[in-house]
């Protein structure tokens, strides 16, 4: 097999070059992420793997394999590769060396690296400053940091001013389900009018996953339904036309189930009437080592929001915000313990914010 990567400015539109070149019969998925190019765009890759003759046909066709001028242009670009990773590198030398020298961005660096934030959105910063004021002053940077982050953290509103479809993603166990339960509550029964809410469940692999979701629908005597085709997801879809909301519910998967997630993109790319909402469920306690992966592996299904959940567990919200700095994901709703429906908050910087300068102002 070949592995062979297709690039474009979003995750369809790249798998949709894979498809269009191969068909659907001898692909299989490799990989999918989205990442940030030296140009400052994010491009999202998906890497598939085709039996080497059926590469070579599709590529090649009849050509011979390589001319001299394609390898001229290779060994050009990757000189030019080499130099610009060699400009990196005495670029991070210059600062290092600015920054060693500042104590006061040493100190305010280690605080803050203790707390989550990444060093390479730190360095930017710091970068940015070295030449200004403010980088002599403790508690001058510290507030600087602060606001950029106030700044960088973006907050979706709540909107069912036009009928609604929303699809719950994340790992095994970050409360998907729960927070289904919640927002069904909320939307049916708890806002300025009742809206129709409908629960649609794919979550089939996990045992109990149906009777869990039926019995939040049975309490909240809202309509429930459980699906495990395309087919039948479709058809379910043009069935509940006249709902309001409906809220999907889906496999935990783990980052790195590529099956499922291809399954997952066959659901949200259907061809159905409505836009579907992904929402990415993220708890506060995820893990440093965990995060990037979640990130590149769920992003493949262009993500809408994030939605917080377990926000009593911890205390330290550094890793949870660098990963919003980072990725650049709207917030949606923050998820504050297990009592449904009354665990929910609609997302708020400032509720994130004071949890983390609570955490900063500690260490
Ligand atoms: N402490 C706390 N527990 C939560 C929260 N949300 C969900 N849970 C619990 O986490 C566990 C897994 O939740 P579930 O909704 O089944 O997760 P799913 O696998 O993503 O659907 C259950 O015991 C929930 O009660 C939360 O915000 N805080
Ligand atoms: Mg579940």
């Amino acid at each position: 097999m070949i592995n062979e990567t297709f690039v474009a400015s979003d995750p369809k539109s790249a798998y949709e070059q894979a498809v269009e070149k191969y068909g659907t019969a001898d692909l299989s998925i490799v990989s999918a992420k989205q990442l940030k190019y030296d140009d400052g765009v994010l491009r999202c890759e998906v890497v598939i793997a085709v039996p080497q003759v059926l590469f070579m046909e599709k590529s090649f066709g009849d050509q011979p394999l390589e001319d001299e001028s394609n390898s001229e242009d290779e060994a050009l670009l990757s000189e030019i590769g080499e130099l610009k990773a060699q400009l990196e590198v005495m670029k991070d030398g210059i600062y290092q060396e600015i920054q060693a020298e500042n104590p006061v961005i040493s100190e305010v660096k280690a605080l803050f690296l203790k707390k989550g934030i990444s060093s390479v959105w730190l360095d930017d910063m710091f970068s940015s400053l070295i030449s200004t004021g403010i980088v002599e002053d403790r508690s001058l940077l510290v507030s600087y940091l602060l606001e950029e982050i106030d700044e960088a953290l973006k907050v979706r509103e709540e909107d069912l001013s036009t009928p609604k479809v929303m699809m719950l993603v994340g790992p095994t166990g970050v409360g998907k389900t729960t927070t289904i339960a919640k927002l069904a509550a909320r939307y049916a029964y708890l806002m300025d009018r009742p809206y129709k809410v409908a629960l649609l469940n794919l979550d089939s692999y996990k045992v109990g996953a149906i009777e869990q979701i039926e019995h939040y629908a049975d309490i909240m005597q809202i309509e429930h339904a459980s699906v495990s085709s395309v087919e039948g997801f479709k058809e379910k879809l043009e069935a509940m036309v006249d709902y309001d909301v409906i809220l999907i519910d889906t496999a935990g998967m783990s980052p790195y189930d590529t099956q499922k997630f291809i399954r997952t993109v066959e659901f949200v790319n259907s061809d159905i009437e409505r836009d579907i909402e992904v929402d990415l469920v993220l708890a506060a306690t995820v893990k440093y080592e965990d995060m990037e992966d979640i990130y590149k592996n769920f992003s493949f299904l262009n993500l809408d929001s994030v939605i917080i959940s377990k926000f009593d567990e911890t205390k330290h919200f550094g890793t949870l915000l660098n990963f919003m700095l980072l990725y650049d994901l709207p917030m949606s709703y923050f998820s504050v313990g297990q009592e449904v429906p009354d665990d929910l908050l609609l997302a708020s910087k400032e509720y994130l914010l004071e949890r983390f300068i609570g955490d900063v102002n500690e260490g």
